[in-house]
């Protein structure tokens, strides 16, 4: 067999697996909640060629989801969980404005919200981040929203999507709230809203009368432009 250092040389490949490895040590120090290497890498990678989204999809989530899968085993806890959020959210501080110059022309205003109760926001930040990325204004009302506010801003910005995060099985009904109050306020027409989050599914959003469901934050933005028949 070829010398596989002498094949890659051959081949030009070097750049293409050091890229390959670094981004793997991209996702390390998510996990391990380096924030400064995290934020070098992101840097690095997109001076080149990298995609931005993929970062995000390839790298990024696939850490949350890991680090999550181990406080959940009780292989790590709260304190290693902070870590890896602040680390991801460095890393998007440097992406989120990549993924807004790679969008075209905004397609729409979408307000994004974590449902009342309910504090998580790494997930919503991410479906936030991806659809600006994929051509929308976004209004970010951030965390534990009322249902009356999501109205009013409804009301004022002329919004046409209304995405709703939701983590806890306890605040998955504030998704059905803010719906009634929406309905109860006259312009459940103007606008379509989709539900998502770790405990939501597609018969849960049928349920409340959601528009639209996705489990990833890139899904979220292939419903989006459906919604807007982009
Ligand atoms: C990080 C985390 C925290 C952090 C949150 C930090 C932050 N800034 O968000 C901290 C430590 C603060 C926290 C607190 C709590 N947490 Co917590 N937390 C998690 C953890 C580990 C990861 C969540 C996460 O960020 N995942 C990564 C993101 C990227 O995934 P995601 O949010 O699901 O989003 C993706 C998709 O769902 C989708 N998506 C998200 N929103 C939307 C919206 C739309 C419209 C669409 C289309 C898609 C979409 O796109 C995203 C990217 O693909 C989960 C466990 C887990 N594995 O999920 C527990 C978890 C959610 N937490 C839990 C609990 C119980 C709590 C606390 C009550 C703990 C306590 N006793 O105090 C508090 C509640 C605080 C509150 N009132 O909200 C439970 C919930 C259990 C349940 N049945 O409800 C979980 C499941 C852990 C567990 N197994 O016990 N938590």
């Amino acid at each position: 067999m070829q010398n596989p250092d002498k094949f890659t040389k051959e081949k030009n490949l070097t750049p293409i697996i050091l890229a390959m490895k670094d981004l793997k040590e991209l996702y390390e120090a998510v996990i391990t909640g380096d924030a400064v290497t995290a934020r070098s890498i992101t840097e690095e990678a997109l001076s080149g060629e990298t995609d931005p989204l993929s970062l995000v999809s390839e790298h990024l989530t696939p850490a949350m989801d890991e680090i999550g899968r181990r406080f959940e085993a009780s292989e790590c806890f709260v304190p290693e969980l902070l870590l890896s959020a602040r680390a991801m959210k460095g890393a998007m501080e440097l992406i989120q404005p990549r993924l807004l110059e790679s969008g075209v022309e905004l397609l729409g205003r979408v307000i994004v919200a974590t449902v009342k109760g309910d504090l998580h926001d790494i997930g919503k930040n991410l479906v936030a981040a991806v659809l600006e990325g994929g051509g929308f204004e976004v209004i970010d009302m951030g965390v534990n929203v009322e249902p009356e506010k999501i109205v009013e801003t409804i009301k004022e910005k002329d919004v046409q999507i209304v995405v709703l995060s939701a983590l806890l099985t306890t605040t998955m009904p504030a998704m059905k709230t803010s719906i009634e109050a929406i309905e109860a306020a006259g312009v459940r027409d103007k606008v379509t809203i989709l539900v998502g989050g770790a405990p939501v599914t597609q018969r849960f959003a049928d349920e409340i009368g959601a528009d639209g469901y996705s489990d990833s934050a890139v899904g979220a933005v292939a419903v989006a432009r459906k919604a807007v028949g982009a």
